[in-house]
């Protein structure tokens, strides 16, 4: 809702959003339906609360998925077309790429849906910190600054 208001006074927007947070404020997509405002929504579908795998609770999956990662298994289709908008789901970076573009040609309302995993990010996220702490010590060590 908030970014609706911001594109409406000062557009165009693309709006980079989580499942839950979008799932969270669904009905504020009456918004865009009745003004019709232009809304290009990239949606970042995890299926649940990704930023939870960071804490050390991730460790106990059950109870951890239960109140923590909460995977709802909705589909944004239907609902998106709900509110008159246009859902696309690309399969690569070219097709995400022009899948946007056109969106904003249109106008109105569209969701472009990334699926991603949460697993993977989180292995991801620890296999780059890593190595970028690798090459900050590196670079510490070349300088003579440890
Ligand atoms: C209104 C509100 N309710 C609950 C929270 C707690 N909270 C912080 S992050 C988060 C989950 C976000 O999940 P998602 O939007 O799917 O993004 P991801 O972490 O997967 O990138 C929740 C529930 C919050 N910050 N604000």
């Amino acid at each position: 809702s908030s970014a609706l208001g911001a594109g409406a006074a000062a557009g165009p927007l693309a709006l980079v959003i989580g499942d839950v947070s979008l799932y969270h404020d669904l009905n504020g997509l009456l918004a865009a339906k009745m003004h019709g405002l232009q809304a290009t929504i990239v949606l970042l579908n995890n299926n649940g609360g990704g930023i939870f795998s960071f804490l050390p609770q991730a460790r106990h999956e059950g109870p951890f998925e239960t109140l923590f990662g909460t995977p709802t298994g909705l589909s944004f289709s239907d609902a998106v077309g709900m509110y008159g908008g246009r859902h696309a789901t690309p399969r690569t970076w070219d097709e995400f790429r022009r899948q946007v573009a056109e969106s904003f040609e249109a106008g109105g309302l569209h969701v472009v849906e990334v699926r991603t995993s949460r697993a993977e990010n989180v292995q991801m996220h620890r296999f780059l910190w890593e190595r970028v702490s690798q090459e900050i010590a590196k670079f510490l060590e070349h300088k003579g600054m440890v």
